[in-house]
């Protein structure tokens, strides 16, 4: 696997970070995971738009401008002989020293990373995911921002380890105010009576796939609005549903115990999953010109 990292292309075992980059001693950097369907980088200047976004946020200088960056992406690809992957862009803070300051950290590291990577939760789409609610909230906007993608994900790991525990495929976070905010990687919507229901993005990640799958269902004539929801809704929905990069248009068929809808995707769900793939399979930015 060839690996770029600041300015060269390196197999798998070169790509080493130093143990004084603030990526890695406080999460300090950002990312991106993006996909690439078919010979074609999936939304590109979407996730270059918010990976720049995310670093403005944390006062983070790329030192490659997007244009740049996106050709990094592609060139990762060819080097690869990736038509179908997963991509990672990082942009960590660099070296710095042992205090949190990040002025001692003069030269961001910019590393992308990409491989194959199927769909992610096998014959789940198929009988639909088991989703737990967990404890532990969704970091508050006015702490850390759910918008920036950082590379500290503990907020969005505790979710998952819970999630394990409890035996889900997959945690629903609440945010401090008790609304639904996400899961620990991917957005949320609810379907009932024919609408689809999402919260608001102040505090989760303002998703690309949710923004694909807005688009999809306002072609297909399907109602869509944004709103604060809580337990009732979920529980009593008639179709539950995730989005992710990683994981795609996926159903949501149990959530606590309770069985949603009849405990199979729903027409909406299934509509929206074929619709879906029909969009990856014919957009997107050549990897090769
Ligand atoms: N919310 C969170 C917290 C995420 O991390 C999404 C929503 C969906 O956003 P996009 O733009 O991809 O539609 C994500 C995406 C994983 C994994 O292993 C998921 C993500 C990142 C890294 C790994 O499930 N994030």
């Amino acid at each position: 696997m060839i690996i770029y990292i600041d300015g060269k292309y390196v197999p798998q075992e070169e790509a080493k970070v130093s143990v004084f980059d603030h990526g890695f001693l406080y999460g300090d950097g950002v990312f991106e995971g993006i996909r690439a369907y078919n010979g074609r980088v999936f939304r590109l200047k979407e996730h270059l738009d918010r990976l720049y976004d995310s670093a403005k946020t944390i006062d983070l200088h790329p030192p490659l401008s997007k244009d740049d960056m996106a050709e990094v992406i592609c060139e990762v690809l060819r080097k690869n002989k990736l038509d179908n992957a997963y991509i990672r862009p990082i942009i960590s803070r660099g070296v710095g020293d042992l205090g949190l300051d990040p002025r001692k950290c003069p030269k961001p590291s910019v590393i992308v990373i990409a491989t194959s990577w199927g769909a992610m939760y096998g014959d789940l789409y198929n009988k639909g995911l088991k989703a737990v609610t967990v404890s532990v909230r969704r970091n508050p906007a006015e702490s850390m921002p759910p918008n920036v993608k950082s590379l500290n994900y503990l907020n969005n790991i505790l979710a998952k380890i819970e999630a394990n525990y409890k035996g889900g495929d997959e945690a629903i976070f609440f945010d401090t105010n008790g609304y639904i905010s996400e899961g620990s990687g991917d957005n949320l919507y609810i379907v009932k009576n024919g609408e689809i229901i999402t919260p608001p993005t102040l505090n989760n990640l303002r998703g690309i796939t949710r923004m694909v799958l807005l688009e999809i269902a306002k072609s297909l004539g399907i109602t869509v609005r944004e709103a604060n929801l809580g337990y009732y809704d979920i529980y009593s929905a008639d179709e539950m549903i995730c989005t992710g990069t990683a994981a795609e248009v996926a159903p949501i068929t149990w959530v606590d115990g309770r069985v949603i809808g009849n405990g199979k995707p729903g027409p909406v769900t299934r509509q929206l999953m074929a619709a879906f793939k029909a969009v990856t399979e014919k957009e997107g930015t050549p990897i090769r010109k």
